[in-house]
């Protein structure tokens, strides 16, 4: 099963992807995708469409396009829920010690990593950035 993560600019910008990678490597996900991508407003708006009611989606779109970020397709057992657990609480200060938000996330918005949510969202997020073609 694939589940789509992204590493965010926050944690890109201060040199933190590898960490976070080697974090998912070892919780046994295997990266079948990876591209490095700065998202266009338009693909941030599309990607996030969901939360466009939100109060936080200006500010979340402008974040997520402020530099590059890393989207990969992850694949393991059970790999949205168990990607949901090694990443931890959306606010770093709920996040469970050791996931990788406890580790590396600024804050609530500037959270190092995204996860899809739901099986439907991930099949939804995976194909948002990589062509089936594309997937090892
Ligand atoms: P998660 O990333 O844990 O699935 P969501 O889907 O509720 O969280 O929110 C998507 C993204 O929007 C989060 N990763 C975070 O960057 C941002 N976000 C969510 N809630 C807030 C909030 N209350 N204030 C600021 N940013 C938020």
């Amino acid at each position: 099963m694939r589940t789509l993560a992204i590493i965010k600019p926050d944690a890109m910008a201060s040199g933190k992807a590898g960490r976070v990678l080697a974090h998912l490597e070892s919780a046994g996900f295997r990266v079948r995708a990876a591209r490095l991508v700065r998202l266009s407003q338009a693909q941030a708006e599309a990607f996030y469409a969901v939360h466009r009611e939100r109060p936080f989606f200006r500010p979340l779109v402008a974040f997520m396009t402020s530099g590059p970020c890393l989207p990969m397709a992850l694949e393991r057992d059970d790999a949205v829920a168990r990607l949901r657990e090694v990443i931890g609480a959306t606010d770093p200060r709920e996040a469970a010690p050791g996931t990788v938000r406890a580790l590396y996330a600024e804050s609530k918005e500037r959270n190092a990593i995204h996860a899809s949510d739901s099986p439907e969202n991930a099949t939804r997020e995976v194909a948002f950035f990589f062509p089936e073609a594309d997937l090892a």
